[in-house]
């Protein structure tokens, strides 16, 4: 019987999740899997015996430890717990639970203070791994959490916390084409920290700014889009993505507030109420190079791409080396807020899920 294990729920970005540290968790990745499921109620599509909160953006696990790279101080697994399935999966990243890895690294003792801002190098264990910068306030010698930055996604403002994150030596583009056909649609296919598939929104025949539920409840759009989606997700070298949560299907259409392009995300069968961190970047991505389905004049030309998306405006700034379908990114920046909401134990529901 397992007793009470260490647990710290965050909000990270417009998501919420447990935070563990990895010596709290069980080393065998199949007996970790089977308890976070028991510890965040799946599979069950409420999660009512457990942490989750019946939706994929608050059914999200960090998995912390001291990392051995020198170049991060500690390491950052992300894993998606899907709330109606015993599927728990680590094919991609969280930007949004990211904005906590910083505070909670401190918190726990990893990373010392350094001064009124304190930088967590992290590294990213999932795949598209990479190095991120996270800059968490710390005055007095403690995380603060409180503070004026309003961020769309979230009702309350808080404390920023600056995420850097550099280039990687992969295009972005892993089709190697800017724009692919696929079940009749032009899509582009874009990577640049989560796998995403871009599409036009009047392609699809809608307006591209209808409420997350208005989609959610179109059975025949949903079935266009996953049947995109599992063509695509093999395109883009990821085999066969039924059961995966990448890649993302974001539609695109005209701006309506002033930003750069208006966005509604499938990730993949519920729509997002705001927009991830990294999705935000792959769609800037996308948005900053000549002739995809979301930029199909000639590039935006301006750093800062804005994203509106259903609760507001998502700011990405993006540097490329651009280079048509081998364009590389230099370096992306967001800033986010995190808050912690408790610190304890948690207890998992006994017995065994037996996972998917
Ligand atoms: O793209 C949701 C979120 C995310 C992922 C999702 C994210 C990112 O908003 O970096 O943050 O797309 O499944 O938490």
């Amino acid at each position: 019987m397992i007793d009470g294990i260490p647990c710290m729920q965050l909000r990270g970005g417009s998501s919420k999740g447990a935070y563990f540290l990895r010596d709290d968790l069980p080393s065998d990745p199949a007996e970790r899997d089977d308890l976070l499921l028991r510890v965040m109620g799946s599979p069950d599509e409420r999660q009512v015996d457990g942490l989750g909160g019946g939706h994929p953006l608050t059914s999200k696990v960090a998995v912390v430890s001291r990392s051995e790279d020198p170049a991060a101080d500690v390491d950052y697994l992300f894993l998606q717990v899907v709330p109606d399935r015993p599927v728990v999966t680590d094919a991609q990243t969280c930007g949004n639970l990211l904005a906590g890895v910083g505070p909670f690294a401190i918190e726990r003792g990893l990373v010392p203070v350094a001064g009124d801002t304190t930088t967590v190098r992290i590294r990213i264990v999932n795949p598209t791994a990479s190095l991120v910068e996270a800059t968490v306030q710390t005055p007095g010698g403690r995380v603060r959490y409180d503070g004026d930055m309003a961020m769309a996604g979230t009702p309350f403002p808080a404390a920023p916390i600056h995420l850097a994150f550099p280039g990687g030596a992969a295009p972005v583009f892993p089709t190697g084409r800017i724009v692919d056909s696929i079940a009749g649609l032009d899509v582009t296919c874009v990577d640049a920290g989560m796998p995403v598939v871009l599409l036009r929104a009047a392609d699809l025949g809608v307006a591209g700014d209808e409420a997350p539920a208005v989609l959610e409840d179109d059975a025949e759009l949903r079935a266009l889009v996953e049947s995109v989606r599992l063509a695509a997700g093999a395109a883009m070298g990821l085999g066969d993505v039924r059961d995966s949560t990448v890649p993302k299907m974001t539609v695109v259409s005209a701006p309506r507030h002033g930003g750069t392009v208006t966005t509604r995300t499938f990730i993949p069968h519920r729509v997002h109420a705001a927009i991830g961190v990294l999705g935000a970047v792959s769609v800037a991505v996308a948005l900053r190079t000549p002739g995809t389905v979301a930029n199909p004049a000639d590039g935006t030309g301006d750093e800062l791409v804005r994203v509106e998306h259903p609760t507001g405006t998502f700011d990405v700034a993006v540097a490329l080396d651009p280079d048509g379908a081998a364009t590389r990114v230099r370096r992306s920046t967001v800033v986010r807020t995190a808050r912690k909401l408790s610190d304890g134990l948690v207890w998992p529901r006994s017995g065994s899920v037996g996972k998917a």
